[in-house]
């Protein structure tokens, strides 16, 4: 059997150092520079925006909705923002792997662009947390993949991952068992976060995690942003028992369809005996896991 997809089933991720070519790295961060000093530069109001994904929907998370001392923590749906980010969601070597771990079929997901901006200018933490738990699925084939879009190292920031975590317990997310929350309390569970392994890379290094793998990561110690892509997929016959806010067979059932990118059209989702636990009630909608977990 491949050692790439062995590998990944016992420890729920894999690495694939350098696997995107520097020049594509360049040029995609030439391009979010544009993006970003445009949207900066805009006068545009700042709100809140969320709701499902239409072929056009993106937008900006900041740091604040105030216009003063702003930054931009993440930019959602890039795929949907500019054709070099759809045709990295679509990348060969990285569908290729995608379909190995997923057991053949793959169907996008979601898509983000994280910034993980410096500690002094407000970079955040992202708490230990389990993506299944926003995402409930009648099978658990779902995988982030993630690429860092320049040189990641400890004191960047990285993602960091519980090894074989994905085996275990989905653990609840939810405060007092009230509000979901996006984060799992580690102390009162006792989860051994110093086991966890920091995925650490040079630019264009590319890493794949099961959906149930507990992963999480610190602040950034550098002076640059630490940019990430992540990239979600679901095998073909997963379907979303929750409408998450990205492509949803009951929202936009052609949309859903079209994010088919290796497998058939099916209405038969395969069930699969794993753990779920709705993320409801939340206290108020929001936009991003940033403002979840420090509710
Ligand atoms: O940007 C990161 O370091 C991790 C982000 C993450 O896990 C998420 O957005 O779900």
């Amino acid at each position: 059997m491949d050692k790439d997809f062995i590998f990944y089933k016992k420890k729920g991720f894999l690495v694939k150092k350098k696997l995107i070519k520097l020049n594509l790295v360049q040029k995609i961060n030439k391009i979010i520079l544009k993006e970003i000093n445009k949207e900066k530069k805009s006068k545009k109001k700042i709100k809140d925006q969320g709701g499902t994904q239409s072929y056009n929907n993106y937008h900006f998370v900041y740091t604040s909705n105030s216009s003063k001392n702003k930054e931009i923590l993440r930019l959602n749906n890039p795929q949907n923002k500019h054709k070099i980010f759809y045709e990295l969601s679509r990348n060969k070597k990285i569908i290729s792997i995608v379909k190995k771990l997923l057991g053949g079929t793959v169907r996008f997901h979601l898509g983000k662009l994280n910034f993980k901006l410096p500690n002094k200018k407000k970079g955040s933490e992202i708490a230990w947390h389990q993506d299944w738990a926003f995402y409930p699925h009648t099978n658990d084939d779902l995988l982030t993949v993630g690429i860092y879009l320049e040189d990641c190292n400890e004191k960047n920031g990285p993602l960091k991952i519980i090894p074989e975590s994905h085996k275990k317990k989905l653990y609840s997310h939810h405060k007092k068992d009230k509000f979901f929350v996006g984060k799992i309390d580690t102390k009162l569970n006792k989860i051994k976060t110093k086991n966890a392994v920091a995925l650490t890379g040079s630019a264009g290094t590319v890493v794949f995690f099961h959906c149930r793998s507990i992963h999480g990561s610190g602040n950034n110690h550098m002076n640059s942003s630490r940019p990430l892509i992540l990239f979600g997929y679901r095998a073909c016959d997963a379907w979303p028992i929750f409408n998450d806010g990205n492509p949803h067979p009951e929202i936009d059932f052609k949309n859903y369809d079209k994010n088919i990118i290796i497998g058939e059209k099916t209405i038969k989702p395969r069930s699969v005996n794993v753990p779920v636990i709705i993320p409801l009630p939340k206290k108020k909608h929001f936009v991003s896991i940033y403002q979840l977990q420090k509710n």
